[in-house]
């Protein structure tokens, strides 16, 4: 069994101080740091915008963050301006080991339409190449952590499972933005067999 751990978007802006910032999201830093170990290949997702887009609320005529919109017909949060290309808020921590990443994929970069998940924008209008890179590569096993748990994460499982992966989510590696969509992504995840798991389940 070749597993592949999907490390994402540990970004500032994402953490504590970040404009994004997810509750203790620093705690799981250590955690993923001391799993990469155990994984045949890692990669990581980063969140990757410009400047102008519509995923921001500052970018639309009275709306503040966190209002929802119809963007291009689909649901579209609108967030505070977060991982800018090229911010120090885009960056990944600097506590975050990335010695053993392989690849980055970056997601978000097109200015109408948002993109949670490592693998496909939200419209599931275009792809990202992770899929393609995971076959490639032979990965049978796909693991996810990082933040938040209820958006990127939890999507990025989603399609992970959706797309013929054995696929296990690492709930003491995330932090969500809202701990009520976190439980209603969890039972959505379980319908298609995705797997719960700590890090200290984890073998080899
Ligand atoms: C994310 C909201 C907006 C995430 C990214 O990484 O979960 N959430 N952009
Ligand atoms: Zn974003």
């Amino acid at each position: 069994m070749k597993k592949a751990l999907l490390i994402v978007d540990v970004q500032n802006d994402f953490l504590p101080g970040g404009s994004l910032a997810v509750a203790n999201g620093n705690e799981i830093i250590p955690i993923i740091n001391s799993i990469q170990s155990k994984f045949d290949f890692i990669v990581a997702t980063q969140d990757w915008h410009p400047a102008n887009h519509k995923s921001f609320a500052a970018n639309h005529e009275n709306q503040i963050p966190f209002n929802v919109i119809n963007l291009n017909g689909l649901e579209q949060v609108l967030w505070p301006v977060h991982c800018v290309q090229g911010s120090v808020g885009s960056a990944f921590s600097k506590d975050l080991n990335t010695d053993k990443v392989s690849a980055i994929i970056r997601k978000g970069m097109d200015v109408e339409t948002d993109s949670y998940s490592g693998f496909f924008d939200n419209g599931k209008q275009n792809n990202t190449g992770l899929l393609g890179l995971l076959r490639d590569k032979n990965i049978q096993e796909v693991y996810v952590c990082g933040l938040a748990a209820d958006y990127c994460v939890y999507f990025t499982a989603k399609d992970a499972a959706e797309n013929g992966f054995k696929t296990f989510y690492i709930e003491d590696a995330v932090r969500a933005i809202s701990k009520d969509n976190y439980k209603q992504a969890k039972k959505k995840l379980q319908k298609l067999q995705v797997t719960f798991i700590k890090s200290s389940q984890l073998e080899k």
